[in-house]
């Protein structure tokens, strides 16, 4: 059993009750509810969590507006400070975080110290963003005047994060919310509650002023209606399923609130015939069984040239059939748990679907138990199908697990066009050897990452992360594109002429 330590000494917690942070303060919610966080590959009961209500979400609105109004006169410089000792900690702190994150989550270790490198690396880059946050200086029309545009913060900013990467992307939002001088009102996952206590507690010890960062536990629906319909709250920035997506940017809609959207992915990856094919199947396996297909990022089809398809399926069968099943905070293991029960029960059901819609299933395909020398959490085998259309629903439909989709093609033309047969436009990616298919799989690949000879997940966070399409709405996480979606910008015009100067008329 896992040691886990929480740096609850100071904060004055029970070892493992998780409460709201507004304003500085760690407290029960105003109901004094809390339900059980549980540890997906065991079942058992890491602890329990605070369920928040709309008065709290009040509160911690009513904090986020007080701090917001002197962070925001902050220099950038300054504020960037804070960051610099977020991105220490975070390192200081890595592999107690990547414990606690294998632990109520599931992702094997070494990906879970991935993760937490991904937040480190956003610290610093976000903290180096706070002595750049260019705006532009331009010609004016007139003669003596001056023209620039510059970044004002949105205000307050409302995130709503996903369970599968709970460090990792709330760094992606929270970081530059923050370093923009926004305020943040946070909404982490039921499921991972603990590192959003972790990372909570860290921007309290970096010396965050109290009310910048505001926590909030909730399920079941009203937590996230009560901040997006809060009028105080200014984006809404979501990481999420599709379904809830269109929920949150409907009634922001109606509000005319920003939002920023990050949902599904049906990732591919394109394998042609001069591909080097083992090279693909490292990527495929990679991408599409880490994390046990959790990623949004997930490899859930591949295309391969009809040519190479039945040498892919022989090595990628041989592959998965080595993979190693179980408890993630075992250093040797490949795949873990997926999430939850139910989880488990809806990829069972696409399995079916998929048998039922003519597919043919090369291995997996079933909910592990006791017979595999599993006992205890939420385990499905590695799963591959072959022979699929490009218009199945399993070859449409977000699985999110370890399922992939084998798809024959004839061409690279025909690859693009399955390739962006889908509804989602995240991620995707070709093995090929000739430079000519890689620029125009770039070219016409409709998503908003390309990878060349590398599997569909991975993405760096210096550079933007998001997708075309049902992916999202146009903004990205990460990268300096972050930065759009929590500042305004303000175009200024300084007129030194000591007369007025009309634009766009004849002032002689
Ligand atoms: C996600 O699954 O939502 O590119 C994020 C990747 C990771 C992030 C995935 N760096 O796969």
């Amino acid at each position: 059993k896992p040691s886990i330590h929480y740096y609850n000494e100071t904060a004055g917690l029970t070892e493992n009750r998780y409460l709201n942070y507004i304003n500085g303060e760690w407290k029960p919610s105003s109901t004094g509810a809390f339900i059980e966080n549980i540890n997906p590959a065991t079942g058992e009961v890491l602890g329990e969590v605070t369920q928040s209500t709309a008065a709290d979400v009040e509160e911690a609105v009513q904090a986020a507006r007080a701090a917001q109004k002197s962070w925001r006169l902050v220099p950038a410089p300054e504020r960037a400070e804070i960051l610099y000792e977020v991105g220490r900690l975070l390192k200081e702190r890595k592999e107690h975080l990547a414990q606690v994150l294998t632990s109520e989550m599931g992702k094997v270790i070494a990906e879970a110290r991935g993760e937490v490198q991904e937040a480190i690396d956003m610290a610093y880059y976000m903290a180096g963003e706070g002595r750049r946050m260019f705006g532009d200086t331009t010609q004016a029309e007139m003669p003596n005047k001056f023209a620039m545009s510059i970044r004002v913060p949105v205000g307050v900013a409302g995130l709503i994060t996903p369970w599968n990467f709970p460090i990792a992307i709330a760094s992606w939002k929270s970081l530059p919310a923050l370093v923009t001088g926004n305020a943040v009102i946070w909404k982490p996952a039921n499921e991972t509650p603990f590192m959003a206590y972790e990372f909570v507690r860290i921007y309290e010890e970096a010396g965050l002023p109290k009310g910048l960062i505001n926590l909030v536990y909730g399920s079941g629906g009203e937590v996230g209606e009560a901040m997006v319909g809060h009028p105080d709250i200014d984006i809404i920035s979501f990481t999420g399923s599709n379904e809830v997506g269109a929920v949150i940017n409907e009634k922001a809609g109606r509000m005319l609130k920003r939002t920023s959207l990050e949902m599904g992915g049906k990732n591919a990856i394109t394998v042609l015939e001069d591909a080097d094919i083992d090279l693909a199947v490292d990527g495929i396996l990679w991408s599409a069984y880490g994390t046990s297909g959790q990623r949004c990022t997930a490899c859930s089809r591949i295309i391969v040239h009809k040519s190479v398809k039945e040498q892919l399926e022989e090595k990628l069968v041989e592959r998965i059939a080595k993979l190693r099943i179980g408890n993630g905070l075992d250093e040797s293991v490949d795949v873990g748990p997926v999430i939850n029960r139910s989880a488990l029960e809806r990829i069972d059901e696409y399995v079916r679907i998929g048998v039922h819609e003519g597919a043919r299933l090369l291995c997996g395909g079933r909910i592990l138990g006791e017979t595999d020398g599993i006992s205890g959490g939420h385990y499905y085998a590695p799963t591959l199908f072959t022979d699929v259309t490009a218009d199945m629903r399993i070859a449409q439909e977000e699985i999110f697990g370890p399922v992939t989709a084998l798809i024959p093609v004839k061409s690279l033309e025909e690859a693009i066009e399955v390739n962006n047969s889908v509804k989602f436009g995240l991620s995707s990616s070709i093995f090929t050897r000739d430079v000519n298919r890689v620029f125009q799989a770039m070219r016409d690949f409709d998503t908003g990452i390309v990878y060349v000879n590398a599997g569909t997940t991975g993405a760096e966070i210096h550079l933007p992360f998001g997708g075309t399409k049902g992916t999202g709405n146009g903004h990205r996480d990460s990268g300096v594109a972050s930065l759009d979606v929590y500042t305004e910008w303000r175009s200024v015009y300084v007129d030194y002429s000591g007369k007025l100067q009309r634009a766009q008329i004849d002032n002689n």
